[in-house]
């Protein structure tokens, strides 16, 4: 998962667009980007860190034009090298940049494509420098640049593109574009601000990013759907490959933020409803329960645990506060930055722990780094038992869609009953979400939805051709060591302040 963005005002964008990406930040931890354009130049600055490390007053005043794209880079493919920092940008045909949520799942095939078959030179090892590949060769292909032809263009590029992806692209003198794959895994909304002289359009990966900033949400992006938004600050809609809309579950869990609302779900409610049917659950299965008290694990669970202390008529207490300068544990590239953080990011209020029996409540529980660690804590804190809730069901399987989540080794609940689970965390007793009311919880929000990529917790891959030699592969890849060593120097041109 990452953060992107995409505009085209009626003054220069790059305050906007950095304002946007610091609202995302939480997708994406590791690198920046902003590409602006005044008709006749790209202005590019990337770089390894957070947004606001990444973009000083030197960086800003360079960064000149009316229309943009952004991006927050958590690593779900390539490297954590500065080369891989988006967006990428190609000089042919027109001048093309993109920026990309997701990972494709044809990478290798579509690598070879473009070396082999297109003689198109790809530089790095990301899958969104094919991806931009790709829609270049087949704007190539095309006689002119109109609207018709961008959307033949992505259509072309649906027809080669598998896996989960949300993109915003801007194309010299013609505009930017935002598409999602015909599942819609990542999510990408698109919004309006009127302004004196016209209205202006905002992409963005979470609605939280337009409502800061002052614009009104239009509609997600659907899926196999492209949106274009021209140099004249038109607005026009293509569905180039019709497909079933199948929003990542995970992203209701975990990633997005409380305040987005993502295909019509708003991500607070559907945490609140987590909350509720565990706590039910604790109540149908355990009815005499001992839970003195109801404890988060700040910051993204708070709201289930919120709703379930209601459900068990438990009281709600805070018992472990979130030094907020330090970043999410789970979006950090490697597993020793992830152990370290964890006690350096929560820190135990002994008098809310001390003498009860409390519930820990998390939002998922994926390698276990966050909740072993908690649990010893509130046991030196002097809880007398510890129970742990998760909002989420167990995470069995890998991600393959834009989650750095490889590697079924990594996950502690793959090939564990809950039992094990229990035992290797050491809890007292362990209650994870089922599946069936997870979706449920989701579905309450907006019944609309009918389907939901939920492959980490039940091994279904919607987009098919997922299979026993493709995860072989991508555990080679990206476990932990393999990723440690890719992140070494990289010779590889850098461009990442150029004037293009
Ligand atoms: C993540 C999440 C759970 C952890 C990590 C699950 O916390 O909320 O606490 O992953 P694990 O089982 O592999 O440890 P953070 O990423 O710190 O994010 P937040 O503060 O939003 O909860």
């Amino acid at each position: 998962m990452c953060g992107i963005v995409g505009m085209v005002a009626q003054a220069n964008v790059q305050q906007d667009l950095f304002d946007a990406l610091t609202v995302l930040q939480h997708r994406g931890q590791d690198a920046a980007g902003i590409i602006t354009s005044d008709g006749k130049h790209f202005f590019l600055r990337k770089a390894n860190g957070l947004v606001r490390d990444v973009f000083h007053l030197r960086h800003m005043e360079r960064l000149q034009g009316h229309m943009g794209i952004g991006h927050a880079r958590y690593p779900t493919a390539g490297s954590s090298c500065e080369s891989e920092a988006q967006p990428f940008y190609v000089n042919s045909p027109y001048g093309i940049t993109l920026a990309h949520n997701g990972n494709l799942t044809n990478a290798s095939a579509l690598r070879e494509l473009l070396t082999n078959t297109y003689r198109r030179h790809i530089n790095t090892h990301s899958d969104s420098e094919l991806l931009l590949n790709i829609l270049a060769h087949e704007l190539e292909m095309l006689p002119d640049l109109s609207v018709d032809e961008v959307c033949k263009a992505v259509t072309a590029l649906m027809a080669q593109v598998e896996g989960g992806y949300a993109a915003v692209a801007m194309i010299m003198n013609f505009g930017v574009i935002g598409f999602r794959d015909p599942h819609a895994i990542r999510p990408l909304v698109i919004g309006v601000r009127e302004t004196e002289q016209g209205p202006e359009y905002m992409f963005a990966s979470e609605s939280v990013a337009l409502d800061t900033l002052g614009f009104t949400l239009i509609d997600d992006v659907q899926p196999g759907e492209v949106v274009i938004v021209d140099m004249n600050r038109k607005l026009h809609r293509h569905i180039c490959q019709p497909g079933i809309l199948s929003p990542c579950a995970f992203e209701f869990v975990y990633l997005a933020r409380q305040d987005s609302v993502m295909d019509g779900i708003s991500v607070y409610q559907s945490r609140l409803n987590m909350g509720d049917r565990l706590g039910k659950q604790i109540l149908d299965t355990w009815p005499n329960h001992d839970i003195d008290v109801v404890i988060p694990i700040p910051d993204t669970s708070r709201s289930a645990a919120i709703a379930l202390a209601d459900r068990l008529k438990v009281p709600f207490r805070e018992g472990f506060v979130k030094n907020r300068y330090i970043g999410r544990t789970f979006i950090m590239p490697g597993q020793q930055e992830r152990k370290k953080s964890v006690r350096k990011k929560l820190n135990p209020i002994v008098s809310e722990l001390d003498g009860k029996n409390v519930l820990l409540v998390d939002d998922s529980i994926v390698r276990g780094t966050t909740c072993k660690q908690i649990i010893q804590m509130a046991r030196q804190a002097g809880a007398k038992k510890v129970y742990f809730a998760s909002a989420a069901p167990p995470v069995l399987y890998p991600n393959v869609y834009g989650i750095d989540m490889p590697v079924r080794e990594e996950l502690i609940a793959h090939g564990k009953t809950i039992e094990q689970v229990c035992e290797k965390i050491g809890a007292d007793k362990l209650i994870y979400q089922r599946l069936e009311d997870l979706i449920g919880a989701l579905h309450d929000v907006n019944p609309a939805v009918e389907h939901f990529e939920a492959s980490v917790f039940d091994g279904k891959y919607c987009t098919g051709k997922i299979d026993e030699a493709y995860f072989k592969n991508l555990e080679q890849e990206r476990n932990d060591s393999a990723k440690a060593k890719r992140n070494g120097p990289s010779s590889v041109i850098d461009l990442s302040n150029a004037v293009i």
